[in-house]
């Protein structure tokens, strides 16, 4: 280790004192940047427009530390490959990993980040700054709701790990997680895995429909037979991607057999219920040879919207934008409003109405509803 005794007028209290002020201008940036206006971000995101309509992604998630006054020097960067309570494992480019406390347990980078530290100082001291994140993946602490985690930085796949429960799908995280991804500026895809075990496929195919028509990419897998793995792979090749989903549904297994190199663990499903028994406790990101980096992270119980209000959330369910033009209310929710084009267009209400260049699925019309009601 390169640690280094803080000099001898550097007294606890001080080094304290220091540390929490770095953690309170960090956390200041982070929650700034996340309010950043929608036109002063970047562009150039083609591969989602459909999705998104066109909308700018929040793709500057801008971390700029030290405030006004530099307290620790970035002298070196690195790649957070895992992040636990108190710290971060950071990857540097000589390969060799480093763990890196947070100033005052304040959680201030994500896995996919890149940071900024002083290798001369100790681990507890050496945290510069979180580098400027091109996109990423958040949600309120499950626990502490005020917080927002970062579930992943700079990834360019979000890959939506879902899987059949009686022959079926239930997507009500699949919506949720796609207005995350959309605010992120991260390319949903959505991959229903454990298809092995389905006796038939409509149910399926009808639930997922919805999605494919965004423009969402749906792989239909299973990493018990490499049914669909093929496909997977070629797309999350050479690019950063996050794997995400409720817990048994395969993540792990999904990244070992895509690429056995991962060696994630994986644990099979309880025999009562099915479910997954959380076996994956923290995010860990891996690199493989040619650029590709997967993120494997815990089994999500509900994924519930980071500062998405009812105005921001009707933005990101895209397929409205046409039929809204028809709603009598400039402002219209879309929800009990009288004259409202999109419930009537999702409802049925309208059929002899010439139909928008996009329908309205009515699973996301629901789906919608169903958010809408849970912001309160
Ligand atoms: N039949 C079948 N079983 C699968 C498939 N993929 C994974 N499994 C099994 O599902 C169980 C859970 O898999 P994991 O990979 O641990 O699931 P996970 O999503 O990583 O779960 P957490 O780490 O808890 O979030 C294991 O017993 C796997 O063998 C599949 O395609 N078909
Ligand atoms: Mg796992
Ligand atoms: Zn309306």
């Amino acid at each position: 280790m390169n640690a280094r005794r803080p000099p001898a007028t550097d007294t606890a209290a001080g080094g304290r004192k220091r540390a929490r002020k770095v953690a309170r201008t960090m956390k200041q940036s982070l929650k700034k940047q996340g309010r950043q206006r929608v036109d002063e971000l970047e562009e150039g995101r083609d591969s989602f427009e459909k999705l998104s309509s066109g909308r700018l992604q929040n793709a500057a998630h801008r971390l700029e530390v030290g405030g006004g006054e530099p307290t620790v020097q970035a002298k070196a960067d690195g790649l957070v490959v895992a992040v636990s309570r108190k710290g971060c494992t950071v990857r540097t480019s000589g390969h060799d990993d480093r763990r890196l406390w947070f100033h005052n347990s304040v959680a201030t980078a994500a896995v996919g980040d890149t940071v900024g530290f002083d290798p001369d100082l100790g681990a507890d001291r050496a945290l510069a700054c979180v580098h400027p994140r091109r996109s990423f993946l958040s949600r309120p602490d499950p626990f502490e709701p005020a917080l927002e985690r970062v579930i992943a930085a700079n990834v360019d796949l979000g890959v939506l790990v879902v899987a059949p429960v009686d022959d079926g799908l239930r997507t009500g995280v699949i919506d949720r997680v796609l207005v995350a991804m959309q605010r992120g500026g991260v390319q949903p895809v959505l991959v229903v895995n454990k298809c092995d075990l389905l006796s038939g496929e409509a149910a399926v195919q009808a639930a997922i429909s919805p999605y494919s028509e965004l423009g969402v990419h749906v792989h239909l897998c299973s990493a018990a037979t490499g049914l669909g793995v093929g496909p997977l792979r070629a797309q999350v090749q050479d690019r950063t991607c996050v794997f995400v989903g409720h817990s048994g549904v395969g993540k792990s297994t999904l990244l070992n057999v895509l690429w056995p190199e991962a060696a994630q663990v994986t644990a099979e499903v309880r025999s009562r219920d099915g479910r997954g028994r959380h076996t994956t406790t923290a995010s860990r990101l891996v690199s493989l040879p040619g650029g590709t980096r997967l993120i494997d992270t815990p089994g999500i119980r509900s994924f519930g919207l980071w500062e998405v209000d009812a105005d921001a959330l009707r933005g990101w369910f895209s397929e409205f934008d046409t039929p809204a033009a028809n709603c009598r209310f400039r402002d219209c929710r879309h929800d009990a409003e009288p004259g409202c084009a999109v419930r009537a267009i999702a409802l049925g209400e309208q059929p002899d109405a010439p139909s928008p260049p996009r329908a309205v699925a009515p699973a996301r019309y629901a789906a919608y509803l169903r958010i809408l009601r849970s912001l309160g």
